[in-house]
């Protein structure tokens, strides 16, 4: 199938289960379990665990090779940045556990990254005082935005490396974003560029109905 169709196909199926969420009551917040560093319940309202770990994206998979692999960030800094592998893997490294929550309704619990947090690379190309949101772009052709509050936060994380091995290919490899207080579609996979905004834009799927807040224990998954 060409990857138009097959895209197309992903999104009149997603655009299904938003119409099927929609129509149901909505779940209880906060959701369950005892609280996790936000002070906020494990498992966000309508969420279920999952032991595996799907694959969600627009049904392709870029093969970035880590010598042609780069990282921009620019729009509204002061120093627009470009990192190399090398530069990036140069960088401060971090690592965290965080859950993982899936607009489908599924979580995936205590996965252990490694990676450079977002705030770190922010940081170096300084955004401007007017700025107030980023979009991220990536080499699949997806992007999402977040609110610059939302990305600084201190697990928001570029992440190269999961549960000690290196992040596969279909979860976004070499490098991909995420968001663990956010729903995922908001870390987004073959992360390429970072453009900083003065103004929110919204990103593939906010502009096809989902909701641009995203909080998972507020059951804000569509607009
Ligand atoms: N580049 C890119 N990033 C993406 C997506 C995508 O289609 N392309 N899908 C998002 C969605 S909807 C989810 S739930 C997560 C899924 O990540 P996973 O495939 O590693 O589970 O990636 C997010 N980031
Ligand atoms: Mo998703």
């Amino acid at each position: 199938m060409a990857d138009n169709d097959k895209e197309q196909r992903i999104v009149e199926a997603r655009m299904k289960l938003r119409e099927r969420y929609k129509a149901r009551p909505a779940a209880q917040p906060m959701g369950a379990g005892s609280p996790n560093r936000h002070g906020m319940p494990k498992l966000p309202p309508g969420q279920t665990v999952t032991q595996g770990w799907p694959v969600l994206d627009l049904g392709r998979q870029p093969n970035v090779e880590l010598s042609k692999w780069e990282l921009i960030v620019d729009g509204a800094v002061e120093e627009p940045r470009r990192f190399t592998w090398q530069e990036f893997r140069a960088l401060p490294q971090i690592k965290d556990t965080s859950d993982f929550h899936c607009v489908t309704t599924w979580s995936k619990m205590d996965v252990e990254w490694e990676g450079v947090q977002l705030a770190t690379v922010l940081a170096l190309a300084r955004p401007k005082p007017e700025a107030t949101h980023v979009i991220t772009h990536a080499y699949d052709g997806y992007s999402t935005n977040l609110a610059l509050e939302e990305a600084l936060k201190d697990d928001v994380l570029l992440v190269h490396t999961a549960e000690g091995k290196p992040l596969p290919r279909e979860h976004g490899g070499p490098v991909r974003i995420i968001t663990p207080q956010l729903y995922a579609w908001k870390g987004a996979k073959w992360i390429h560029r970072i453009e900083v905004l003065t103004r929110d834009r919204l990103g593939y799927w906010e502009l096809r109905g989902y909701s641009n807040s995203a909080d998972p224990w507020r059951d804000d998954r569509y607009s």
